[in-house]
């Protein structure tokens, strides 16, 4: 059966707006499944250490058939072949794909937890979540709305294309 399921997308390192284009275009070719929806890229600056490059962040939405583990082993392949490497923990890297929803399971293993833990507190994830999926509830956690409301404050704003033509 097919699921929806949304990615979250992030990028601080190596031309980071690339990065999420064909990090894009990777999960548009996985097997059994079709991009349905991406939000636009957002710069965000970073959760966690701040002495590294601000991030630029999006959410999509595809339509599944593989299973959760099957989507994250594809999304590890796609992060390893963007030449992602794990530098410090919270700290800069290549690309990142996370699953934040997956239809409305909610699953605990110990490779993967959906919804993803830290998705209600991420300004990052929220406002692109909140762009192609407005009134969104999370399960156990509320509506995307909510949780915007109740974060402190965002570092997130839209990123304008035409900043990028001269690191295209
Ligand atoms: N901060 C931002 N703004 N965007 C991210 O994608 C991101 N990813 C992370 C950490 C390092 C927690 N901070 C981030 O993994």
């Amino acid at each position: 059966m097919s699921e929806r399921v949304y990615i979250g997308l992030g990028s601080n390192l190596d031309h980071p707006e690339r990065q999420l284009s064909e990090a894009l275009q990777a999960l548009a070719a996985l097997p059994a499944t079709r991009l349905l929806q991406q939000s636009h890229f957002y710069a965000s600056k970073p959760q966690g250490p701040q002495d590294q490059p601000d991030f630029m962040n999006a959410v999509c939405l595809l339509e599944t058939d593989l299973s959760a583990h099957a989507l994250l082993q594809a999304l590890q392949q796609i992060e390893q072949s963007q030449g992602r490497v794990k530098k410090r923990h919270w700290g800069e890297r290549c690309i990142d794909l996370d699953i934040l929803l997956y239809g409305d399971q909610s699953i605990q293993t110990p490779e993967l937890t959906v919804p993803h833990k830290e998705m209600a507190t991420r300004d990052f994830v929220l406002l692109p979540l909140a762009e192609i999926s407005p009134g969104r509830v999370i399960p156990g956690m509320g509506r995307v709305e909510t949780l915007i409301a109740q974060l402190e404050q965002t570092f997130v704003v839209p990123w304008v294309a035409s900043n990028s033509n001269h690191t295209a």
